[in-house]
């Protein structure tokens, strides 16, 4: 890889991990309004996936995922405003976060119904095929909704059809509090694929460099015509489920052991071993991370929220004025 391309995935990296932080702390500030679902130690998978794919794909992401808008090409300003809930967000104030999608970003916004994107992904899928087109559908769930119904219908769907989806499953050990255990009687969620009839592999998902990998290899396969990929990404989130869980259920050497295996530190140390200047490199991306997220709050803040009357805009369809032939 290029110095310029190790320097702009690190960029990647710490920028989520800023973006997220900082989402945090104006969440214990009483600044946002919904849930917070921190992300942080995760950002190698949705760096690594969203860098793989090209502006006309499109990206299913949940809650844990907001690296992914940022990486597939959202404005971070309009991004911040989402979050805050203000006019300039994607849902223009009316929701929380979560369900915001960026459109013009092949972004679609996440249900609250753990899964349920799933087979909109595959059905996305169905119309690229469909229509000759080369564009990919990646997305994105956690061990917890892997659990759902939907889940089994878009992966069956999408495998009978051969249909251009990368599934990615974020595997953090606890879907709230519920360990692996408690989830899945099998020894992984990749060996499921079998079962639908396409490749499921296990990524080390904190390596960055194992899930670009396994994410060009699962794209390209997808492009090419050649089905769909489960990818079982093995992570681990450092906060609670949300801010206000204290993660109790975890032993601090397990929460210990995971930051030893830090996403950012793996590809710092990468970064020395290939004797770049990992001090300056670190210094200026934290100054240009920290100006973006600067920017984006100053934004989001300026935002006014919406006014009551708008609370009926964009709830129906216009009629389109057709001629009946
Ligand atoms: C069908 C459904 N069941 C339960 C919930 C409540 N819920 C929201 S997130 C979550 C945990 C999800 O765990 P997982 O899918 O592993 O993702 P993670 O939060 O670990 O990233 C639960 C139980 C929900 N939103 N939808």
């Amino acid at each position: 890889m290029t110095e310029q391309k190790d320097r702009e995935l690190y960029y990647w990296l710490c920028l989520v991990r800023e973006f997220e932080s900082r989402i945090s702390a104006l969440d214990k500030q009483g600044k946002l309004s919904g849930g917070v679902y921190s992300g942080k130690g995760q950002e190698a998978v949705t760096v690594g996936f969203c860098h793989a794919l090209r502006k006309d794909d499109w990206i299913f992401p949940l809650h844990r995922d907001l690296g992914a808008f940022l990486v597939k090409g959202s404005d971070p300003k309009r991004l911040m405003a989402q979050i805050f809930g203000r006019r300039d967000g994607f849902s223009k104030g009316k929701d929380s976060y979560l369900h915001g999608g960026d459109m013009g970003n092949g972004i679609f916004g996440a249900t609250s119904m753990l899964g349920a994107t799933l087979p909109v992904a595959a059905g996305m899928a169905f119309k690229f095929k469909a229509r000759g087109e080369d564009s990919v559908a990646v997305a994105f769930f956690g061990e917890g909704a892997s659990s759902r119904g939907d889940v089994h219908e878009a992966m069956n769907f999408a495998g009978v059809h051969r249909l251009p989806v990368v599934f990615v499953c974020e595997n953090n050990f606890y879907a709230y509090s519920t360990p692996n255990n408690l989830q899945f009687a099998a020894d992984s969620l990749a060996e499921r694929a079998r079962g639908y009839g396409f490749k499921g592999e296990i990524v080390n998902g904190n390596d960055l460099h194992s899930v670009l990998d396994s994410a060009r290899k699962a794209i390209a396969r997808a492009r090419k015509g050649e089905g769909p990929t489960l990818v079982e990404c093995k992570t681990y989130r450092y906060h609670g489920h949300s801010e206000h869980d204290r993660a109790e259920y975890r032993e601090q050497e397990e929460v210990i052991t995971w930051e030893s295996r830090d996403p950012v530190m793996l590809w710092e140390v990468y970064l020395g071993m290939k004797k770049h200047d990992v001090e300056a490199i670190r210094t200026e991306t934290a100054e240009k991370v920290r100006r973006v997220v600067e920017e984006a709050v100053a934004f989001a803040e300026a935002s006014p929220p919406p006014e009551g009357p708008e609370a009926m805009d964009d709830l129906y369809a216009m009629p389109i004025d057709t001629e009946v032939p």
